[in-house]
């Protein structure tokens, strides 16, 4: 089998996604997700201009050494723009590998290890009455664990909480996706944040009980120290993990914080290497990997990390928001199922017209995730009702603090 044309698909159904589909000689087709918020397009002409014309002609079937032809080959090793790009590669040839062999991709992998993947959803409030009702929502959808975010008094628009209640049909915060130019712009307040969370989980615990898994995610804006006091004001409440408390490239600022609190932590969404989990893996400092097969160069390493993550009691905890396509969040399903240390799946759901774009052999019942059996990563991309949405331009918004200093986000 050779490859014959790899062609990328921008759309934009409520958000951009960039996806890649390579055609073989035999017509069997493979899809890769390469969707890097904010930077849609970037990894679209890497790939449309850089690595299209190596792959025509190449076998399919050669997934590692393809994968290290575009890693080594580029001579630029790493960085978020070229591992999306091989990330997209790197799934698709997958994708074409199960539909070749007739399996889903899951099966390749070692085959199932759970009957499915343990998932949490996104629950947030303007207030706790609010709160709730979303706590209450996502549990009847089937989650078996909720994402805590909650407004903080004092800041007016906050990450993770929905402009509106998210009864009336805006599921996120940023979902539609926020059109524009440029960044919306946010103002945060790290005092008033660290102040207000314990008493939200204190309610959400007197609410809800003892025994539902809660999660918190706290966007790399405290400092070590201040994270190392939120996670010990957090203990009472018994958190399944505190999330991005500091930036993780300062993987060494981590022992800090894990030398002062037993809230377990997770990290890693915007890492895309190996290396960027070195110090936080060997040391035992994190719970949880949050890489994202699209943004950590595909199914490929990410098996790889959690191998070396399994040498350490490490588990999963793949990043799945919804910048992330159904074939991203797909290769991650198939990963999850197969791999022994499998954690937690984030799972937010595509919006209705993202599932007319890309339809999915994926099933969601009885409060786990499952990738399904379809051979391959089991979805297909409608390429007319991709037309139909084109690229726009849209952004995460950005925060400054009150006198105005740009803050991390
Ligand atoms: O901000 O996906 O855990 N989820 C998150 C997401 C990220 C966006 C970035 O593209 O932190 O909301
Ligand atoms: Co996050």
């Amino acid at each position: 089998m050779r490859i014959t044309s790899a062609d990328i698909i921008v759309t934009s159904p409520t958000r951009n996604f960039v996806t890649l589909k390579i055609t073989t000689d035999e017509g069997i087709t493979g899809l890769g997700d390469a969707t890097l918020n904010g930077r849609e397009l970037a990894v679209a002409a890497y790939l449309r201009d850089h690595v299209a014309q190596l792959l025509i002609g190449r076998d399919p079937h050669r997934i590692e050494d393809t994968w290290q032809y575009l890693y080594r080959g580029a001579y630029w090793r790493r960085g978020p723009v070229t591992m999306a790009a091989i990330a997209a590669v790197d799934m698709a040839l997958w994708d074409i590998k199960g539909k070749a062999a007739g399996l889903p991709v899951y099966q390749l992998l070692g085959g199932a290890s759970r009957t499915g993947l343990m998932t949490y959803g996104h629950a947030s409030g303007r207030d706790l009455p609010e709160l709730f009702d979303s706590v209450r929502r996502h549990i009847e959808e089937g989650h078996q664990a909720v994402r805590i975010q909650s407004s903080v008094p004092g800041i007016p628009a906050l990450y993770g909480v929905a402009a509106q209640p998210q009864a009336s049909g805006v599921r996120y915060d940023h979902e539609p996706a926020g059109r524009g130019s440029r960044p919306p712009e946010e103002v945060w307040n790290t005092h008033a944040y660290l102040h207000h969370l314990p008493t939200v989980f204190e309610a959400v615990r007197n609410e809800f009980g003892p025994d539902l898994p809660l999660l918190h995610d706290g966007h790399h804006r405290m400092t070590p120290i201040q994270a190392a006091k939120l996670g010990k004001a957090l203990e009472p409440y018994d958190l399944f993990w505190l999330e991005d408390t500091t930036p993780a490239e300062h993987q060494e600022a981590f022992r800090l914080i894990r030398h002062h609190t037993t809230t377990p932590l997770a990290v890693g969404e915007v890492f895309n290497h190996a290396a960027d989990f070195r110090t936080l893996l060997t040391e035992r400092l994190i719970d949880y990997v949050r890489a994202a097969a699209t943004h950590f160069g595909g199914i490929t390493p990410l098996r790889k990390i959690m191998d070396t993550a399994a040498e350490y009691q490490i588990k999963s905890g793949f990043h799945g928001p919804t910048d992330i396509s159904p074939v991203g969040l797909a290769a991650q399903a198939h990963l999850g199922l197969a791999i022994h240390n499998f954690g937690i799946q984030e799972y937010m759901g595509h919006s209705e017209a993202t599932h007319t774009v890309f339809r999915q052999s994926m099933t969601f019942k009885d409060g786990l995730l499952h990738p399904g059996d379809t051979p391959g990563l089991g979805v297909e991309l409608d390429e007319e009702a991709a037309a139909a949405h084109p690229y726009q331009q849209a952004y995460l918004p950005c925060n400054r603090l009150a006198d105005g200093t740009i803050h991390d986000w």
